[in-house]
């Protein structure tokens, strides 16, 4: 009997793009290979806000174990990788300095990959910010921006014609919004005129990376968006006022700039005041046409009124649906929603790619095995509505599994393990769960 993700693989094209996902910092181990440091280990050791303090100096030792690494991806039957390229990595003290090690450990693993039958497909930027950019005011300033499209220069000389696709920015939202209005990421920062600047610098420096990507001839480029589902707590206008604020500040934003060229006016009323100046003018740089898109999607957020959020006037809570090992309610339904109003509304000729999707669960090791049979429920219920959509005729292009191993998950440091391969932080020792069998089952067979 076909298990089901058997059952939707089968249901699906054989062109259908099944990968997994990573990112440097989270992996690779920042004190290997002549690293520079990022605005992460700042943030990990002296903000409090990180859990034990943990950091991403070893994590999964990624940059010597990535043989490893792929083998796993290849077993598994996963046809594409995605990856991140570490920025303090390759230019770990200034933008003119290129750290060579850096340069060689991209080779080997770009060419791994293909050795290996494994697309590329590359983000420029997963957090990992230079210290030294931060240190100037990072994603609030435009400067950050133009040394973000230095450092893609850098990337398309020296690895661009390998890649199979890029990405700039993995989850805007979370560099500009989690990090500069809730402090919930490096650099922890709480002001709404910072949030603004950030939630438009960052835009901008996609648009630029784009444009040098261009300039290079890489014909298939896109963006990694990560959407939450806005539910109304009450059906009372003012609640779906703010349901509307929240779904314009998380998801519109991004999309709207990028493929609309505008900003989403519910959101722009609430910013306008400390937009930097003449940013109507760089909306035609963050509007460059694109190859495809991506979305990231875990959960979804209940918008309630509360006024002692002063700038906002809400806060997300939760609701009663089951939930992973994060606190996040498991909604599928939600990723129905985005990737139904990313076709109607701002790309109905792009390919679709679901670039992250995937839970923390708290694995069990017993009998030397891992049984995690709710994440495979959790791939099960998501990848059902991309095969009923593609089969509908919806544009999706492909998936990819959060994550391949279990990893730094960032303000949670270690405690949240989201692999579907166990690490033991101490040995480094792999250990392919349930889940990687169910996927390894479902491709190769
Ligand atoms: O681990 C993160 C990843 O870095 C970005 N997307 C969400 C994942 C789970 O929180």
């Amino acid at each position: 009997m076909l298990s089901s993700l058997e059952t939707h693989v089968k249901r699906l094209p054989d062109d259908f793009l099944f990968g997994v996902a990573t990112s440097s910092y989270q992996i690779e181990g920042s004190n290997f290979g002549g690293c520079g440091l990022s605005h992460w280990h700042e943030f990990a050791k002296k903000s409090g806000r990180v859990f034990n303090q943990d950091d991403g100096t070893i994590a999964c030792n990624h940059y010597h174990l990535w043989e490893t690494d792929l083998n796993l991806v290849r077993d598994a039957g996963f046809k594409s990788y995605r990856f991140s390229f570490s920025w303090p990595r390759l230019l770990p003290e200034n933008s003119k300095k290129i750290n060579p090690e850096g340069i060689s450990f991209y080779d080997k693993l770009i060419d791994g990959m293909l050795d290996r039958g494994i697309k590329p497909f590359a983000t420029l930027y997963h957090w990992d910010l230079p210290v030294r950019h931060a240190k100037k005011g990072g994603w609030q300033m435009r400067d950050t921006a133009n040394y973000f499209a230095d450092y893609t220069d850098l990337i398309m000389r020296s690895f661009g014609d390998r890649l199979f696709s890029v990405a700039p920015i993995n989850e805007p939202w979370c560099v500009a919004w989690l990090s500069h209005y809730w402090g919930h990421h490096a650099p922890g920062v709480e002001s709404l005129s910072s949030a603004a600047k950030a939630m438009h610098f960052v835009q901008l420096a996609h648009g630029l990376s784009i444009q040098v990507m261009r300039s290079y001839g890489h014909r298939y480029l896109g963006c990694v968006l990560n959407k939450e589902y806005a539910v109304p707590f009450d059906d009372t206008d003012e609640t779906v006022r703010l349901t509307d604020l929240f779904d314009a500040i998380y998801n519109k934003w991004f999309d709207q700039s990028i493929f609309a060229g505008s900003y989403p006016r519910e959101a722009l009323a609430l910013f306008e005041e400390h937009m930097p100046n003449n940013y109507i003018d760089d909306l035609s740089i963050i509007s460059q046409p694109l190859d495809w898109v991506g979305t990231n999607y875990y959960t979804r957020s209940i918008i309630k009124p509360d006024k002692l959020e002063t700038g906002i006037g809400f806060r997300c809570i939760r609701g009663d649906l089951p939930k992973t090992d994060m606190g996040w309610e498991i909604a599928p339904e939600g990723l129905a929603h985005f990737i139904k109003r990313t076709a109607e509304n701002y790309a109905p000729q792009l390919p679709h790619y679901i670039t992250e999707n995937g839970m923390a669960s708290t694995d069990i090791i017993q009998q030397g095995k891992i049984n995690d049979i709710d994440r495979v429920d959790y791939f099960d219920r998501h990848l059902q509505i991309i095969t009923d959509l593609k089969l509908q005729g919806v544009n999706l292009a492909g998936y990819f599994a959060w994550s391949l191993l279990d990893n730094y998950e960032w303000a949670y440091g270690y405690a949240k393990r989201f692999g579907i391969v166990h690490v033991d932080y101490k040995t480094q020792k792999r250990m392919p769960k349930l889940s990687y069998r169910a996927w390894q089952k479902a491709l190769t067979r």
